[in-house]
């Protein structure tokens, strides 16, 4: 049911808009990809994707609060997204609902499931 979800918190927060329209087919640039992959082994790592992920939460809590609003979290999310991830429907996204939602992403994505994923 999180289809529309993939991805795109890596997209929306690694690069600006411009350069998402010409993504590679999968949706990551290289340079996308080379942000990510921080020890150049070519592949994400499960660690790697969740350290970008925490890193992306603190950059859209801009108040600090240490959950997101539908203000916050609306650069990256449609108010659909922001509700499927707001599990208990407090209106507010914690860190632990926003990791559990990129890291389920992270899985799907991972289709041959080796907790990599390659360009
Ligand atoms: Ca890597
Ligand atoms: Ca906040
Ligand atoms: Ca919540």
């Amino acid at each position: 049911m999180n289809k529309l979800l993939t991805l795109s918190f890596a997209l929306a927060l690694a690069a600006p808009v411009a350069a998402l329209a010409q993504g590679s087919p999968q949706g990551l640039t290289q340079a996308q990809f080379d942000q990510l992959d921080t020890d150049k082994d070519g592949k994400i790592s499960e660690a790697e994707y969740r350290r970008f992920m925490e890193g992306a939460f603190d950059k859209l809590d801009t108040d600090r609060n240490g959950t997101l609003n539908s203000a916050e979290a609306g650069t990256v999310l449609t108010s659909e997204q922001f509700t499927v991830v707001d599990r208990d429907r407090n209106g507010q996204l914690n860190r632990q609902e926003f990791l559990d939602q990129v890291m389920s992403d992270f899985h799907r994505q991972d289709q041959n499931q080796d907790g990599h994923l390659q360009p």
